[in-house]
């Protein structure tokens, strides 16, 4: 987070302290170090730093200092700054961990020994509490059926009705808590807590996919005659239902004009969505000034025109057409992809107002962006603006990749767990899209479309270590590792869409902390996701390790989403601490009204286990938000490369633009003073949401 910097600045006392579990005073033994937090769970390994003017490895090429512990040792390697990793051939509890660090504290050419932790993700939802009135029958006989209406073509829209309770044991119906299944987390989540009704049915438009079965069910509320006790009975039997909607407008893929010698119109393949859920078929129709209309129809994705005139240049229209209505795509310019107007983060109210900054720049190729994630996947909207990266993730049953411990190809063989349960995610894919996807009349539009991106492998089935993310950092900005090629594409920005759930202090001697210091002093700048835990942001790691901007998600409608974590206000400096600023990262459910159903569209691959072909798709989170942030300085930095990495988040804070009115984020923001007088905003989702067009405007005009 960023605001430490400052915070400090302000007070005469520091917020960073070293948390360590155990520590040893001795100047002759080396220090152990490990974050407190992550205290129960699995370490694989240790991070070992030498004295300087140690050399690391003996004259055979072995690391010094660790035989008393090399049977315990599968695999060792150099993060860069003088720290090495060293990783157990398997995982070990904080406390065996301290064990064999212990062996080695003695050891006069070691000075710290820092325990690596597997950083895991497991979602967690919390259920609320229920009354102490004794519950009613649950209610009975739930049905659903269509209440789509032609008035609104695009939304979704189903009716439940059911029948009340037959026994109230004494409670009197107060109204109805509706339960919906979301098929992304597979579980249940509250849809209406408390209807406050006695109607026994609900009209459900929001959450619903056309042409995915959504399942509900329902528990009555009840309450006592006093209105003090409210208890919530079990649910009805559940009920499920395929809503379905007119189509799509569909988006042309050939060029909006076409001739006798291109006489194929193809557009982008629609998903069962997209489709309404229903059946669609396509026609095209050509018009010219001079000729007769012509046209062709088809349920694929193209179709041939026959019967054009040579010499002619015809505008197309393609129009996709089902039981419930009918939608036709835009004439395509040269200069806007297709897919440019589903991108609302970019242009919207509360989007980031790109516009304007692309009037300055699009980005220049010699500006390198670092996407330290799962890897990066063929895809002909990237593979233009991709440069050489590296896979640092050392374990080959986390890596996944058939090319033993660290090697030059970060692609992404997909996250997929074999158990089943989970997809691949192509999530180094997708951030990668929204930074830099190319401005080239297919697909999407990168926020900098013309920089590069150096795809980091730090991800893999099991998530990251913490060695492995210091090491990509540290080779993302050119420090020498041993044994790895000296990074030719130093990056002046890098994203790191990773939140750990398991809370971590980023003590200032770890080895991530370590590694960010390093960039900050190289003028790179580094954003970081908030995390997607609806908490404090200061618990996400690397989100609250000190200097790098923490982005939190803000939605279509310009205020916080429900999953993006936040500040917290610190009473002591009458501050919001833990966010930094927000960017677009959209609502977690899905809202058909809106472009890409109110979620952040970029590059994707089909593929559900391996890759497969390269797509697009709508995705939400704090992991969007910060790739947007990203881009943004990356444009910054095509204009003024010698930017220091403070002049770069002033600049980005101070022209961020407003949250919506009467918002959470608006009203809860606090401006502070600086020693020099200047006031500092800080909030529950930091300084605002960024402004491409205003913070370029600024750039341009630093003197
Ligand atoms: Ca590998
Ligand atoms: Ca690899
Ligand atoms: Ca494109």
């Amino acid at each position: 987070m960023k605001a430490k910097r400052f915070l400090v600045l302000l007070a005469s006392f520091s917020l960073t302290a070293s948390f360590s579990v155990a520590t040893s005073t001795s100047s002759s033994s080396a220090v152990v170090l490990s974050e407190q937090s992550y205290a129960d769970k699995p370490v694989v390994g240790l991070v070992i730093q030498y004295q300087d003017f140690v050399a690391a490895k003996d004259w055979r090429g072995d690391l010094v200092g660790i035989s008393s512990i090399s049977g315990e040792i599968s695999q060792s390697a150099d993060l860069g700054l003088g720290m090495w990793s060293v990783r157990f051939k398997r995982a070990k509890s904080e406390l065996t961990a301290l064990a064999l660090a212990a062996k080695l504290k003695a050891d006069s050419r070691i000075k710290r020994i820092y325990l690596d932790h597997q950083l895991t993700s497991k979602n967690t939802i919390s259920t609320p509490k229920l009354g102490i009135l004794r519950a009613s029958a649950a209610p009975s006989r739930l049905q659903a059926t269509d209440a789509w209406s032609a008035a609104a073509p695009l939304v979704p829209k189903i009716r439940l009705t059911w029948s009340a309770p037959t026994r109230l044991n004494g409670g009197l119906i107060w109204g109805y808590r509706v339960s919906q299944y979301d098929s992304a987390s597979k579980t249940w989540k509250v849809l209406v807590s408390n209807t406050k009704s006695k109607l026994t049915s609900l009209t459900v438009t929001k959450n619903l996919v056309a042409g995915e079965f959504a399942k509900f069910k329902v528990a009555a509320v009840t309450k006592n005659s006093t209105g003090k006790l409210m208890a919530v009975s079990s649910y009805s039997s559940v009920v499920s239902f395929k809503p379905t909607t007119a189509p799509k407008a569909p988006i042309l893929q050939s060029s909006g004009q076409i001739t006798s010698a291109n006489p194929t119109v193809s557009w982008l393949s629609q998903t069962t969505q997209q489709k309404g859920g229903l059946a669609t078929s396509y026609t095209v129709l050509a018009t010219a000034q001079t000729s007769p209309s012509l046209s062709c129809t088809s349920s694929g994705t193209s179709c041939m025109l026959s019967g054009l005139q040579s010499q002619v240049k015809y505008s197309v229209v393609v129009t996709a057409t089902n039981a419930k209505g009918s939608a036709s795509s835009n004439p395509v310019s040269e200069t806007v992809d297709p897919m440019f107007s589903e991108q609302w983060y970019l242009t919207s109210e509360y989007g980031i107002n790109i516009e304007p900054a692309w009037n300055i720049t699009k980005g220049n190729p010699s500006v390198v962006v670092a996407v330290l994630d799962s890897g990066i996947t063929r895809h002909p909207d990237l593979d233009e603006n991709v440069v050489a990266g590296y896979d640092f993730i050392l374990s080959d049953s986390n890596a996944r990749d058939f090319q033993p411990g660290r090697d030059a190809d970060p692609t992404d063989p997909g996250d997929y767990s074999t158990t089943g349960g989970r997809d691949s995610s192509w999530h180094g894919t997708h951030v990668a899209g929204i930074i830099a996807a190319s401005s080239n009349s297919i697909g999407i539009t990168g926020v900098a479309p013309m920089v590069k991106i150096s795809p980091i492998r730090v991800l893999g089935v099991n998530g990251g270590s913490e060695s492995d993310i210091a090491a990509g950092i540290n080779w993302a900005i050119g420090v020498p590792i041993s044994g790895v090629p000296t990074n030719q594409n130093v990056a002046k920005v890098i994203n790191l869409s990773i939140g750990s759930k398991v809370f971590s202090t980023c003590s200032k001697s770890s080895p991530t902390q370590w590694a960010i210091d390093a960039s900050k002093l190289r003028n790179v700048t580094i954003v970081t996701s908030a995390g997607n835990d609806d908490k404090n942001a200061s618990e996400s790691y690397p989100g609250n390790c000190s200097g790098n901007i923490t982005i939190g998600a803000t939605g279509y409608y310009g205020d916080r989403t429900t999953y993006s974590n936040h500040s917290y206000f610190d009473a002591r400096y009458n501050a919001y601490i833990g966010v930094d600023i927000s960017a677009p990262g959209g609502d977690e459910w899905v809202d058909s009204d809106l472009p890409a159903d109110g979620g952040i569209l970029s590059t994707w691959n089909e593929g559900t286990r391996t890759a497969s072909d390269p797509t697009y798709a709508s995705e939400v989170g704090t992991s969007m938000a910060s790739p947007i942030a990203a881009g943004v300085l990356a444009l910054m930095y095509s204009i003024r490369p010698n930017l220091t990495e403070d002049q770069a988040w002033d600049i980005l804070r101070t022209t961020a633009k407003s949250f919506a009115p009467g918002s959470t984020c608006q009203d809860l923001r606090t401006t502070v003073e600086l020693t020099d007088g200047t006031p500092y905003e800080t909030g529950f989702c930091g300084a605002g949401i960024i402004d491409a067009g205003a913070a370029l405007e600024a750039v341009l005009n630093l003197k």
